[in-house]
């Protein structure tokens, strides 16, 4: 048996996934002779229905709303100053550099990214730790793709995403709220789940400075603070990263950051949400609504450790 087959299988084994079926890739692989790579496996993947992909329908928040109400604290921990302060970033040149467990480490400049790796739309609800909700109209590429084309070892077993440091232009780095630069980290199973999406638009324009221009992520089933902006490192790791706001204050803010209506903030309930540009409170929804394709992720976790 070709080796690139047995890694594959004892991958399948330490990571539990589920938006393909194992059996039939591996029966397709072997029958086509193919390698079990991360790219084959995705092959398999069922596509994704619209509920997941456009947010059920549900009506779409206003781009003013979008925005100028922002979480990003190397600019201000005040929402509505951050629209005003990030205009002082600079865009280019940007390099983004993907590399560590993986066979061919990149750097590329962001202007390339929509070349290589294309650009759809995804409508996705963004629920904040701090229970407010929008839903967004992101464009970009599954996150999969960034992470494929630098071929990741069988060591990987994490992906960490490190956004820029630039006190100069980041004026909110001159403080110490975070520990800079901001850092944020998934399981490689979640990173290359076909949800997890890499943006580079809003509206279908170019993302606004302060949504996270050049690139950003979206991964609408966990509470916003995981979807880093501004990202230029990408690593590839055997062990888990040190996350910021996991090292800021691992009470509240844990390694998985799913969102989960029944288990609290240490300091206010998260059983309910205030969706931007609506009066009445909404239910908060296990996994943010996409329970469906991402639960099966953390089958046999405890549902307190997820959050
Ligand atoms: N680099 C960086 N990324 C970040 C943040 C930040 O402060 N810095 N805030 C996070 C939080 S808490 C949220 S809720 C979302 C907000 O994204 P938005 O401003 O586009 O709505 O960005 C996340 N990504
Ligand atoms: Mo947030």
């Amino acid at each position: 048996m070709p080796s690139s087959i047995v890694r594959g299988l004892s991958e399948s084994q330490v990571t539990p996934e589920a938006w393909f079926d194992p059996r039939r890739r591996h029966l397709l692989a072997l029958a086509a002779g193919l390698s079990l790579g991360w790219t084959n496996r995705h092959a398999f993947a069922a596509p994704l229905p619209d509920a997941a992909l456009k947010a059920g329908g549900e009506k779409l928040t206003g781009l003013g709303d979008i925005t100028s109400y922002n979480n990003y604290y190397e600019f201000s921990t005040d929402k509505k100053a951050v629209k005003i302060l990030a205009q002082e970033l600079t865009l280019k040149p940007w390099t983004l550099t993907v590399d560590g467990e993986v066979e061919k480490p990149y750097t590329i400049d962001a202007d390339e990214l929509t070349k290589l790796f294309g650009s759809e739309e995804r409508i996705y609800r963004l629920r904040c730790v701090e229970g407010w909700a929008m839903v967004v109209p992101w464009s970009g590429f599954a996150l999969s793709k960034l992470i494929e084309r630098a071929r990741p070892t069988s060591r990987a077993k994490f992906v960490a995403f490190e956004s820029l440091k630039r006190s100069s232009e980041m004026i909110g780095q001159r403080s110490s709220n975070l520990p800079w630069p901001y850092r944020e980290a998934l399981r490689i199973d979640e990173a290359m789940h076909p949800l997890a999406f890499a943006v580079t638009g809003l509206y279908g324009q170019p993302l606004p400075k302060q949504n996270g221009a050049p690139l950003r992520l979206a991964l609408p089933w966990k509470y916003g603070f995981k979807s880093a902006k501004a990202i230029v490192h990408v690593q590839l790791t055997s062990t888990q990263p040190v996350t910021s706001w996991n090292q800021a204050s691992p009470s509240e803010y844990g390694f998985y950051g799913n969102v989960n209506p029944e288990v609290a903030h240490p300091r206010w309930s998260q059983s309910r949400e205030n969706r931007i540009g609506e009066l009445q409170k909404r239910p908060t929804l296990p996994y943010n609504g996409y329970a469906e394709w991402v639960a099966d992720l953390y089958r046999g976790l405890d549902p307190k450790l997820s959050f």
